[in-house]
């Protein structure tokens, strides 16, 4: 049985359950029917907001397909008009989801960082390396869903590997997150008696950090954590005191505002889910959580020449490195020990069971100093930025893994 997780309202339900909606085309029309007329959808009204107007509700009417039994159909024929219609639609919101979102299992992976740590451009960097370096290794593909994320899709690798502008400029028309990023990644299966290709949907919803402590906002937020399959946090690096104050002063372009800190994220999302039954063992959250620390370029001067931070992982083989993902946690954790006073590292360790540190540059160098909007004038020369990702994939049993010998963090 397939699970489709709606990317909107994060419901979760079998593929064969969900609606259809009737597209009121003239063609396919047969034995003299008329086409369907709009009809009022407050379900989806109500759940976009109160923007929609009167007239923006009268949409294609919504229904359910006879047949419960038997393969998911990807088409089916309106009960009214007669004609088939490819448009699957959330029972809970009436949201429309792309048609090839409902033929695979979703793994929703949540993105939470406070403000600037390099949200926007860490997603836009990651799509780029799976689609090319990283897809290559695994043989895995990766394909934008639905016309809004293929939209989004090319302006973001426009505006960022064409023009070398940061993704600040465009926001939020083009590159809000106010709806979710929704790919198919395809790898070959793991399993030794599995042929052809396994399809994950991938759901990256952006949820700025500080929206975790306004009310209004927690309610989508809260859905859209508890149904996370993984949780990527990134922690920006120039906004902890101490590493502000052991870089030397004057390096790289100004350093940004201290936003809301990463250890009251980490409180937050752990209360968060905790309400939602996501509590494991010793009260300790269960769902994976991917902690990078970004910008590692303007660390460079506080790590030793041989830090693992410093390079790409191999991914020799189309096979995920553990030992390699281990070498990097420990680099990181006693980073963080150092940094004020080990208490995110410290936080974490109480409220989740399954942590991982990561460290990530993006863009491999700080914007030019005469133009801090611009991306580095070479383009962005990524450094691990897949590592999270793929191990959240791993844990979830999609990518063959080279375990250490002793086993590991
Ligand atoms: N040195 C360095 N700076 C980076 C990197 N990635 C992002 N930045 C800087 O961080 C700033 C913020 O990046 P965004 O990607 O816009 O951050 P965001 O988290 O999406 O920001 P909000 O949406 O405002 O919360 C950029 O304008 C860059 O100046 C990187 O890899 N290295
Ligand atoms: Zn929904
Ligand atoms: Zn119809």
């Amino acid at each position: 049985m397939t699970t489709v997780i709606c990317p909107y309202c994060f419901a979760r339900g079998a593929a064969s359950r969900l609606r259809y909606r009737c597209l009121m085309t003239r063609t396919g029309l047969r034995g003299g029917r008329q086409p369907c007329t709009p009809q009022r959808d407050d379900t989806w009204a109500e759940f976009k907001g109160n923007a929609i107007g009167p007239q923006a509700r009268m949409r294609g009417p919504v229904f359910d397909s006879r047949r419960a039994l038997g393969p998911v159909r990807s088409r089916a024929a309106c009960p009214d008009c007669g004609v088939l219609t490819p448009v699957r639609v959330c029972v809970s919101c009436h949201s429309d989801l792309p048609s090839d979102y409902c033929d695979q299992d979703s793994r929703i992976i949540a993105l939470v960082g406070a403000k600037a740590t390099g949200k926007s451009t860490y997603v836009a960097v990651l799509v780029n390396e799976l689609r090319h370096r990283v897809g290559r290794v695994y043989k895995g593909a990766l394909a934008a869903m639905g016309s809004d994320t293929q939209r989004r899709d090319k302006e973001m690798a426009a505006e960022l590997y064409d023009r070398l502008h940061l993704p600040g400029a465009t926001r939020p028309a083009a590159l809000g997150f106010n709806d979710p990023l929704l790919y198919r990644l395809s790898l070959p299966s793991t399993s030794r008696f599995g042929d052809g290709s396994r399809h994950t949907a991938l759901v990256f919803f952006d949820a700025a950090g500080e929206d975790l402590g306004d009310a209004a906002a927690m309610d989508r937020y809260t859905d859209y954590l508890a149904a996370a399959d993984g949780i990527i946090l990134l922690v920006d690096p120039l906004q902890l005191p101490s590493v502000r104050q052991e870089l030397p002063p004057s390096y790289g372009p100004p350093l940004p505002p201290i936003e809301t800190s990463p250890q009251q994220i980490a409180a937050d999302i752990a209360g968060q889910l905790r309400g939602h039954g996501r509590r494991g063992t010793r009260g300790k959250v269960s769902t994976p959580l991917a902690v990078a620390v970004t910008k590692t370029d303007m660390l460079r001067p506080i790590l030793q020449p041989q830090s693992p931070l410093l390079n790409n992982a191999r991914h020799d083989g189309g096979v995920f490195d553990d030992t390699g993902r281990v070498a990097v946690h420990e680099e990181v954790r006693s980073l963080l020990d150092g940094w004020d006073g080990g208490e995110l590292h410290r936080r974490l360790d109480r409220d989740f069971a399954d942590v991982s540190y990561f460290g990530l540059s993006s863009l491999g160098a700080s914007p030019p100093a005469t133009a801090p909007a611009d991306v580095p004038t070479s383009g962005p020369q990524p450094v691990r930025v897949e590592d999270p990702l793929l191990w959240l994939l791993a844990r979830r049993g999609l990518l063959t893994v080279r375990k250490s010998k002793g086993g590991g963090a």
